[in-house]
């Protein structure tokens, strides 16, 4: 079956203006777009067009698992964000945070550090890993769902996702997107 681009789960200029909709119409309509037209190129006509996306990000490598990740993973990201979004959750996703990290404020301290310090390209997530929370970060398209751990919130620090909005300020989008994107009812949905 052919990959298809999800819609956006906002309007394109829903998250302005921490996020404009010109990021969004490059990083979504033209990279995300992208990702998908290439894994359909390279899946057409093998046993890999049977499998639905997960199937193909847990099991390819090289530039197919680039591809296919990169799909997986902007999705998520749209998923991860909404207008209006961000500060300290409730509920089971503050008690799964207070547990893990101490405070909200160890988890917002800990989870800016890997975004900070993922060397170029890629992206931080929080995930859950043996059903206990943890931050990692990883590299280009590399992602959880390649590791066994199942990600819950994931922060694009691909300078494509920044650079329009704040330039080469990685910290500064990072603080915003904790403080007003993350869509808390998505990760405990996720939980
Ligand atoms: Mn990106």
């Amino acid at each position: 079956m052919a990959i298809e681009l999800p819609p956006l789960p906002y309007a394109q200029d829903a998250l302005a203006p921490h996020i404009s909709a010109e990021t969004l119409e490059y990083h979504y309509g033209k990279h995300h777009q992208a990702y998908v037209t290439n894994t359909n190129k390279l899946i057409d006509g093998t046993p890999n067009a049977g499998k639905n996306l997960e199937e193909i990000v847990k099991s390819a490598d090289g530039g197919l698992f680039n591809n296919a990740a990169q799909v997986w993973n902007h999705t998520f990201y749209w998923n991860s964000m909404k207008p209006g979004g961000g500060g300290e959750p409730t509920g089971a996703v503050l008690d799964g945070i207070q547990a893990a990290f101490g405070s909200f404020a160890d988890f917002k301290q800990k989870f800016s550090e890997a975004a900070m310090t993922q060397f170029g390209s890629g992206w931080a997530w929080l995930v859950l890993d043996g059903g206990k929370m943890k931050i990692v970060k990883t590299a280009n398209a590399d992602t959880p769902l390649a590791h066994g751990q199942t990600a819950l919130l994931t922060c694009d620090v691909w300078e494509h996702a920044y650079y329009i909005d704040y330039r080469n300020a990685r910290a500064k989008y990072v603080a915003t997107f904790l403080d007003h994107l993350v869509n808390w009812a998505e990760v405990a949905a996720r939980m």
